[in-house]
């Protein structure tokens, strides 16, 4: 394979065969961006120059698949310049991705399906982004209007923001418990639970990876340089050498826990859905994209049990995690399988509220940064492969721990 040269733009694509949890977060503590994982043998990453010189000391077997930049032009549609003053570029996804969902047309979206659908779909900001978008819950239930006795199932999509499948996901499930009501399925679980979405949680780093009409493979929010919102989580943020403390990295877990408007805007809808001391919300999704992984809690601990987490719970948690899978080709295993992650949403949702909290890797299974970027054509087939595991994780909001037969 070629090495790099001083040609090209000082950030390389790589693949890392690494295949332990402890050689993948040894990896993330190089502070390179890491991409996603191949049968979590291969992780691809991004790497400076430095980082580049790091990974060859680590001894791990390295191949330099290409440049970064380079990479992201073989799509054609990529532009690393910052719009010119005045001039703010397109706003919208490029041919070949005009499916996708942009801020104002997500807004819109959202907002047609309470029109359609009055008495099941409610919709509220709960908050601004850092640039002071409306980040918008959408609520779906029967008599959506009253806050009935339902246990309550919160969906968060797009934390990082070129995972742009992510917010179809969200918005796939929304058409599918609306326009499919009639189906007697689909009604018996939107009448029995109360079911949140949020579809876009960082609109401000969607906006800026679309901006120039190209796409910039862009992560986080757009606070200073950027803060990863799934290391800016208040349980246990920064404990565990799995984010940095480096404003420039892709994985800087910002100068403190909910620092960033948009975790804060949800850390405080999901506090305040304690109602008489019982928090209303049961059940989590958070939607990523890509490696096709189903992981649970904890991230921040290789050990499948911790305190907060006993033995019974982890079953509980695994045996779910194992169904889902099961439906959609998918893998399932603990977070910190993947490597060490801090201040990530599940283990805030878990550790802090005791909310089943699961993260979804969506398709594809593997590559380098094109995988954050398929076709829209396959929108419709890759969020309809979740029916079943969003169904069955729905039917199960009631109590999680039915799925071992444990009564709640
Ligand atoms: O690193 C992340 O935040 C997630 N991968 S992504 O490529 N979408 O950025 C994985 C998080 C896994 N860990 C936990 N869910 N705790
Ligand atoms: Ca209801
Ligand atoms: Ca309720
Ligand atoms: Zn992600």
């Amino acid at each position: 394979m070629a090495a790099p040269s001083n040609a090209d733009s000082g950030r390389y694509l790589l693949e890392v065969t690494a295949n332990t949890s402890a050689e993948r977060t040894q990896v993330a503590q190089i502070g390179v961006d890491v991409l996603g994982a191949t049968k979590l043998t291969t992780i691809s990453v991004v790497a400076d120059k430095a980082q580049y010189r790091a990974l060859q000391a680590t001894g791990l077997p390295l191949k330099y698949v290409g440049d970064f930049e380079k990479e992201l032009k073989s799509l054609g549609k990529v532009d690393f310049s910052d719009p010119q003053p005045g001039q703010v570029g397109t706003q919208d996804f490029p041919s070949g991705y005009t499916g996708y969902h942009n801020y104002a047309e997500m807004t819109a979206e959202l907002q047609q399906t309470v029109r359609d659908h009055p008495t099941l779909a409610s919709l509220r900001s709960i908050g601004k982004s850092y640039q002071n978008r409306d980040i918008w819950a959408l609520k779906v239930s029967d008599n959506v209007a009253t806050d009935e006795s339902e246990p309550e199932v919160i969906f968060t999509c797009n934390q990082h923001a070129r995972e742009h499948l992510t917010v179809e996901q969200c918005l796939q499930i929304i058409k599918r418990y609306t326009d499919n009501y009639a189906n007697s399925a689909i009604k018996n679980l939107v009448d029995t639970r109360e079911v949140w979405f949020v579809p876009m949680v960082n609109p401000d780093g969607v906006e800026y990876d679309i901006a120039t009409g190209s796409f910039r493979g862009w992560r986080k929010n757009r606070q200073g340089n950027g803060t990863d919102l799934n290391r800016n989580w208040g349980y246990k943020w920064g404990c565990c050498g799995g984010s940095s403390g480096s404003t420039t990295s892709d994985t800087y877990r910002g100068p403190s826990a909910f620092s960033a408007p948009e975790t804060n805007v949800i850390k405080n809808f999901v506090d305040s859905r304690v109602i008489g001391g019982v928090q209303q919300i049961k059940t989590n999704i958070d939607f990523h994209s890509f490696s096709e992984l189903v992981l649970w809690p904890f991230g921040y601990t290789t050990a499948n049990t911790a305190p907060g987490l006993d033995a019974t719970e982890e079953r509980a948690f695994r045996t779910l995690g194992q169904q889902m899978a099961a439906t959609n080709g998918y893998t399932p295993e603990q977070a910190s399988d993947l490597y060490i992650t801090d201040g990530s949403i599940d283990d805030w949702m878990w550790g802090q509220h005791k909310i089943w909290s699961y993260t979804f890797e969506m398709y594809p299974s593997s590559g380098g940064l094109n995988s954050f970027y398929p076709r829209d054509t396959v929108i419709a087939a890759q969020t309809s492969r979740n029916d079943r595991a969003v169904d069955l994780f729905v039917s199960y909001s009631d109590c999680v721990k039915r799925v071992i037969n444990v009564s709640c």
